[in-house]
């Protein structure tokens, strides 16, 4: 039976990748955090949390001699490095912590490879955040960086170290340069659930107003379940290597918003510009959204699109959920968990 480690088990890739993993008969190594109040929602609502095959394990990523103990215990041949202060307007208030968790973090866990096995197969969570003010459009793994928050040149650093522990020590380490995947299961920090949440509340009832910062953002979201079986195919490929994945269609916030009202039948119109902006429920004329300048960030990512083409030659790797199925996917989810009374 293979062992693989995934570390970051209890946010959304590391549920879904975890209960990927066990179906195709891993052992699976899943580290947490301790803090004072342990949440495990994501892999409860897959259903794995008992798993015989799934081990959880206190973990964190910036503890050198854990990372050592945890890839000599596993005898893991693979680790998917998923762990990391992954919040982009955090890294603004919180840049030390980010960068010795995110940008940092990973090079614990190489120096453990290197360390303990130097034949174990590392995916690192890379990210087009390092890509932040385009240099090109469509963005593939040849487009030059240009991180524009503290999360991502933290992550730029993770890369560049998975990459040179390739070329220094012969390890097996791919970077995954993931664009914005969503589901279900993500944060609610995050713009496309903090907006699939508050607009499941609004159609119950629960919320008067959805409130958001830059709104003109443009992202390639995808659905997460599938950029999960990505790192699973970088993994497996002969050659370690670098990957867009991504899914070639970029969308503004705006849209996203339109796009789940619409899913809960509410048609929203939009007025005013800038600061200013509002959506109105056509049916009621009650104002549903407004901005708050408290949601933009010091500097923004504007517009983020992939092209997932080399990972689609190499790995026949290819996004198949449209982004209209993904946020209708998102509100129903809400929409049962708000019903239900609880929402994580
Ligand atoms: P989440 O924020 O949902 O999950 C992050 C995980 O990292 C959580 O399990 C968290 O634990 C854990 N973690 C945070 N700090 C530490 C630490 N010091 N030691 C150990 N574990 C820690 O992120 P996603 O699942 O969305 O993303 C997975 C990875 O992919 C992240 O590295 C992210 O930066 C990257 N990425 C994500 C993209 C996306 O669109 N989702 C796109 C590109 C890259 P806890 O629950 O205790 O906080
Ligand atoms: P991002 O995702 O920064 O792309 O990072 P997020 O969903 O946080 O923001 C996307 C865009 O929406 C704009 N925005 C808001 N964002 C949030 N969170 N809250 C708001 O109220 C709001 N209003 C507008 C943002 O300014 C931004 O332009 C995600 C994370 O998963 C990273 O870990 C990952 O690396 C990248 O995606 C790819």
């Amino acid at each position: 039976m293979k062992s693989a480690i995934v570390t970051g088990i209890s946010g959304q890739d590391g549920a879904y990748l975890a209960e990927q993993l066990l179906a195709k008969g891993y052992r699976v190594f899943g580290t947490y955090r301790r803090t004072s109040s342990v949440n495990f929602w994501r892999i409860e609502e897959l259903g794995i949390q008992d798993h015989p095959n799934l081990r959880l394990v206190e973990y964190d990523l910036t503890d050198l001699s854990t990372s050592i103990r945890l890839l000599d215990q596993s005898e893991a041949s693979e680790v998917y490095n998923l762990a990391a202060q992954s919040f982009v307007g955090v890294s603004f208030e919180q840049p030390l912590t980010t960068a010795q968790i995110t940008g940092i973090g990973p090079l614990n866990l190489l120096e453990a490879i290197r360390i303990v096995n130097p034949a174990a197969r590392f995916y690192q969570a890379s990210t087009s955040e390092m890509f932040g003010k385009v240099q090109a459009v469509p963005q593939n793994e040849s487009t030059p960086f240009w991180p524009r928050s503290p999360y991502g040149v933290s992550k730029l650093y993770a890369h560049w170290s998975t990459v040179n522990y390739r070329e220094s020590y012969g390890i097996f380490g791919c970077s995954g340069i993931l664009f914005n995947h969503e589901s279900p299961l993500r944060g609610r920090e995050f713009v496309t659930r903090k907006i699939t949440d508050s607009v499941a509340k609004i159609a119950l009832g629960k919320l008067d107003c959805l409130a958001l910062g830059n709104i003109d953002a443009r992202r390639d979201w995808g659905f997460a379940k599938e950029y999960v079986d990505g790192m699973w195919r970088m993994l497996q490929a002969e050659e370690p290597d670098t990957y867009v994945l991504a899914t070639n269609r970029t969308e503004t916030v705006r849209h996203f918003v339109e796009l789940a009202f619409k899913a809960a039948d509410i048609e929203i119109d939009f007025s005013g510009e800038g600061k200013e902006e509002i959506g109105v429920d056509r049916r009621s004329g009650r104002t549903v959204m407004r901005i708050d300048p408290r949601f933009y960030r010091p500097a923004e990512v504007d517009l983020l699109i992939g092209d997932p083409g080399y990972a689609h030659s190499k790995l026949g790797w290819e996004p198949t959920t449209s982004l209209e199925d993904l946020c209708a996917m998102m509100v129903k989810a809400d929409l049962r968990r708000n019903e239900a009374g609880f929402s994580f």
